[in-house]
């Protein structure tokens, strides 16, 4: 079975769910793209041999029944949704090599002694509705239906009204996972630093902490002609020097502490009238569960003291905080060994992550590790992303090895 023609012939398939014509793709969960999507992938699974299996909420596992010992389980997959306008690879890669690199290992070496599970999660990253992790936290029965039941899509579309007619629900029992021995996420590295390294794989130890934040300002929507600038209060504004002080804080104390205004929205945008009210978003990361705490709180003081300056009420909406999270040890080593066998120790690096993953989810309650591949230019949630084929076959004989490792081996 040749890695590389399957996962192309796969990627292609998979990648003209929610495909756009530049490229790239857009999935947002419980859409019809993401509906098209995971039930080609049930389809997909069944006819590769696997037992496939949705949970309640659109979870998709796919499963290869061990020989000796079926009651182990060895997990891989990532998260089958994207950002809107996000590349081929962010999530839908991590689902296809584990689907690849088991394909491949049952045509070479039959079943395998521990059974082993793909993984597609229904959702990971908070693009459509303002909750992230949702594929994981369900299947750690961590999700909680009051946590989303009264939130909506930027169209106001109803989060339950959504999953229903997806045609999923809410969990109504506590899923057991339990059985899963190890699980590990393939992923592209979506920075720059295997590329400016010039190594193939990375092998990530740990994944940094993320505060996400929508925060919104009310002033005094006016006449752009006839109010006086001392007689402003202007939402925008006030968003503008509170983006502009965080800013420079945070380039002040240096990295890895990132912060990104991804998302500005005025009222009501109109180039004549003094902008009323702003709601935007704040997604504040560090490996440092302290310096993220610190930062957290200068974030806090300064939408007080710029509210209070420009006369603006605020409100502020800590809707994801999930810690900084290491991976397993023993099965990092793994990872390492296995990228040393299969491209050197040359060509791979231990590394942190400062993406988020499920599996920052998955490390709380089961051995994890995870391994990038680099992404060009570092660049990703971006349709340009892109990997090359060579890099990401290497990905998949990795996992490959790791597989074989702990599923074959006694
Ligand atoms: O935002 C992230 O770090 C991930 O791609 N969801
Ligand atoms: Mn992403
Ligand atoms: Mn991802």
């Amino acid at each position: 079975m040749d890695i590389r023609s399957s996962f192309e012939s796969l990627d292609k398939k998979f990648t003209s769910f929610g495909g756009l014509n530049g490229g790239g793709i857009t999935r947002l969960l419980y859409s019809d793209e993401w509906s098209n999507a995971v039930h080609e992938l049930k389809h997909t699974l069944e006819k590769e041999g696997f037992e496939a299996s949705f949970d309640s909420v659109g979870n998709l596992k796919g499963r290869i029944e061990g020989s000796k010992y079926p009651e182990e389980t060895i997990m891989s997959g990532s998260h089958i949704d994207t950002v809107v306008e996000g590349g081929h690879l962010d999530g839908q890669f991590g689902v296809l090599a584990a689907l690849v690199a088991m394909q491949s290992l049952k045509a070479e070496h039959g079943q395998p002694l521990r059974s082993l599970e793909v993984l597609a999660l229904a959702e990971e990253e908070g693009s459509r509705f303002p909750y992230a992790f949702w594929g994981s936290k369900n299947f750690f029965n961590l999700a909680k239906s009051e946590d989303v039941n009264d939130i909506a899509d930027g169209e106001g579309i109803n989060f339950k009204a959504a999953m229903n007619n997806a045609g999923f629900d809410y969990r109504n029992e506590d899923n057991d996972y339990s059985y899963i021995k190890s699980f590990i996420e393939v992923h592209i590295e979506q920075g720059k630093v295997l590329e400016t390294e010039q190594k193939a794989i990375g092998v990530v130890n740990g994944i940094v902490g993320q505060k996400r934040y929508t925060i919104n300002l009310k002033g005094e929507a006016n006449h752009a002609g006839t109010t006086p600038m001392g007689l402003r209060r202007d939402a925008v504004v006030a968003f503008s020097k509170i983006a502009t002080e965080l800013t420079d804080k945070a380039r002040t104390i240096g990295d890895p502490l990132v912060i990104t205004f991804g998302r500005v929205d005025p009222v009501p945008n109109t180039v004549n009238v003094v902008p009323g009210e702003v709601t935007f978003s704040i997604d504040c990361r560090h490996i440092n569960q302290e310096a993220l705490n610190d930062f957290a709180k200068t974030i806090d003081d300064c939408i007080r003291t710029v509210s209070e300056q420009e006369g603006v009420e605020y409100d502020i909406n800590l809707w994801m905080d999930e810690a900084p999270t290491m991976m397993d040890e023993s099965l990092v080593k793994v990872v390492e060994q296995a990228a040393e066998q299969v491209v050197g120790s040359n060509d791979s690096k231990m590394m942190p992550s400062g993406a988020g993953h499920d599996s920052q989810i998955f490390a709380k309650y089961i051995p994890t590790a995870m391994l990038f591949v680099p992404s060009i230019n570092g660049v990703s949630h971006n349709v340009t992303e892109e990997t090359n084929i060579e890099d990401l076959v290497k990905g998949i004989e990795v996992l490959k090895q790791v597989l074989y490792q702990l599923a074959y081996e006694e």
